[in-house]
Parts: C-alpha cells; structure tokens; sequence
C-alpha cells in the first residue's frame, strides 16, 4: 500500500532533506488512544486488535499512519488510533482516503468502515476507488446489519433477516461483496472472519504491501443485532473456515486444483459458493496505481515548465492569467 517514503514535497517539487531522529519500536501502547465502546463480545474488538498488530509488527512510523472512517459502529476506529486520522461524513470515507493518498503517497492511509457505508451509501465511491485503483488499503467490518442506527436491513443482509425496516423479513437480493469489488476494479479483494485473528493479520499484511486499491471483507459479528450470523463460519461455534488454497506453482498435479489469484474469472467462481463461503484472497493484479499514473503525469508537466518548485509553478501560471 505504501509507495515512497520521502521527506520531500510528494508532488516531485523542491525537496529539504530532513534527517529522521531516532526512534523507539512502535508499540501497542503508543498507538492505543480512547477506549473503544462497542457492546462486549462485537466482532469489531478483534479486528483493532489485529490493526494495531500489524502497525506494530511493521513498525510503521507513527506520523505516517493515517486512519480514516466514514460512520457506524465500525467506523469508530480513528478514536482509538494514535495517529492521524478522521471520522468523516456516512459512506464518503473513500474520496477523503483516496484524496490523502494522492496527495501524500509517504502516508499509510487505512480505511475502515461497515456494509452499510461500503457497500449501500457509499456502493459508488467503493466502485470509483477501485476503478481508479488508488493505493490504500480498506477493511468493511461486514456485520449483514446497520448496528449503530440499532437494526435496520444492510445491503448484505440475507433474504428472510427481520429488521426495523423489514419487520416481515427482509426481500431483495443481497450484495455479494467479492463479485461488487472485484467488477469494480479493486486489485486486492480478500475475505477473512473476525473470531480468526491470525487469518485477519495476515490478510490486512498483504493488503498493506500490495500497490493500489486494497478491499478485505471481514465477516464480523453483531452480538446486539445478528448475533450468531457467522458462527457457520466458526469452528469454536461448529462451523468450517475453509481456506483459499492459493496456486504455489510447483508444477505438482495437486497445483492444478488451486487458486490462481490473478485470474478474474476464477475468483467470481469462488465468490459464488453458498454461505459461508472460502476465506482468503480472491483476486488480486498488479495494474498501475492512480497515484503512479498521476505522478509520471505531474512529472511531466513540471518538465515543460523547467522542472520549477512548487510555488514557481504556482506562479507561472498567475502570470501567465495576467
Ligand atoms: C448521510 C447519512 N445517512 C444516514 C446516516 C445514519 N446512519 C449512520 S450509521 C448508518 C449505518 C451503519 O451501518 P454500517 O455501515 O453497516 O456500520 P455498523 O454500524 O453496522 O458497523 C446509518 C444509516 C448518517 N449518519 N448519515
Ligand atoms: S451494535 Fe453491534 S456492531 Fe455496534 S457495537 Fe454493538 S455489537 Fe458491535
Ligand atoms: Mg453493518
């Protein structure tokens, strides 16, 4: 997810070298600010705690963390991160995040969010990140319910779930999270559980390292609301967590029956197993990112204008309005 990490103006201009000082390893304490307060036993615990152990197991330095929300119980996460980071407006989370990520690619912009902001108000911005490929990494806590607003139907809740909008049982056909990402263009596009907190690193691990518009889809349960939705899932609850088995390429006949990640087609094919599904990453490409397109564009630019700083650019096109 991270592109350069540069002390100088993002955008290619003039740069001031500045010696970075010392540091201490990033730790858990230093990253950890308000207290959450979701309901005891919300699948949102655990994947908070898997968010601070990937910061910390990466050591990614404090002021580069950025994390952003849009609103529900899940996007709650800014407050408890000590970093940057914003509480922004219902399902508009991803023009802020892709904003920040064009404009500072040093920054590690984090997005995190529910089904209702990803995928019901906020469908579209999901769809425009992922086309545009913009490099961040966005984790949809998936709960098949509205929690904060305190049970209404969710783009993802099942056909026959009783909410205070669909008091008979809700009728329309859910969103498939997988099939909506991967058609809209994302080029990271993985599923994991929040009661598999190992699972849940590593997934959040490759999404952070892949360049462009990284989505995981984390089933994460509603004790309040849906609670038990995703226990098919769990083991401790006598589900199954069936893993992706992922392509090794080591010409075995066995190799033949895995995932070939990088192919589309195949990754529709495993998003449309029957609930719960497979965990694991589903797609993934390696097209160019928004932001390395933009900046050998403003590079350039900046060429036919004498390779000036910032603010000669600046000023060259005032006068040039004169
Ligand atoms: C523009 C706008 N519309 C509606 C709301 C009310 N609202 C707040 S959160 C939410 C849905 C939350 O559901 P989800 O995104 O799934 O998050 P969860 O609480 O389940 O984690 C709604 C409808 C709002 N705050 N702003
Ligand atoms: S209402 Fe549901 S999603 Fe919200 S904090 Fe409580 S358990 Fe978690
Ligand atoms: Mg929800």
């Amino acid at each position: 997810m991270s592109e350069a990490n540069t002390n100088g103006s993002p955008n290619g201009g003039a740069t001031t070298t500045v010696a970075d000082p010392p540091r201490e390893k990033l730790t858990k304490k230093a990253i950890t600010a308000d207290h959450p307060t979701w309901c005891p036993g919300c699948g949102d615990f655990a994947v908070l705690a898997s968010y601070y152990k990937v910061l910390e197991k990466r050591n990614i330095d404090q002021e580069k963390i950025v994390t952003i929300a849009g609103i529900g119980c899940s996007s709650r996460f800014p407050y408890f991160v000590n970093g940057h980071g914003a509480h922004f407006i219902h399902g508009r989370a991803v023009p802020l995040a892709s904003g920040i990520s064009l404009a500072r690619p040093d920054l590690h912009v984090f997005l995190f969010g529910g089904d209702g902001d990803g995928f019901s108000i906020g469908g579209n911005h999901v769809d425009h990140g992922g086309r545009k490929n913009v490099n961040l990494t966005y984790f949809i806590m998936d709960n098949f319910v509205y929690g904060l607003t305190k049970k209404q139907t969710s783009p993802t809740s099942p056909i026959g779930f009783k909410s205070k909008t669909d008091p008979q049982g809700a009728i329309d056909q859910p969103v498939n999270p997988m099939k909506k990402l991967i058609a809209g263009g994302a080029t990271f596009v993985a599923r994991t559980h929040a009661s598999q907190v190992n699972h849940m690193i590593q997934m959040i691990e490759r999404a952070t390292d892949h360049q462009g518009f990284s989505v995981i889809e984390c089933l994460s349960e509603c004790v309040e609301f849906y609670p038990g939705a995703f226990d098919p899932a769990n083991p401790r609850k006598g589900g199954s967590f069936e893993l992706i088995q992922e392509k090794k390429w080591d010409n075995t006949p066995e190799d033949e029956l895995r995932h070939d990640v990088t192919d589309e087609l195949a990754a529709y094919k495993l998003a449309q197993l029957p609930f719960p599904g497979v965990f694991g990453v589903f797609y993934q490409s390696d097209r160019p990112t928004k932001n390395s397109l933009e900046k050998k564009w403003i590079e350039q630019s900046r060429e036919k204008v004498g390779n000036g700083s910032d603010v000669e650019v600046l000023q060259r096109t005032f006068d040039k309005m004169k």
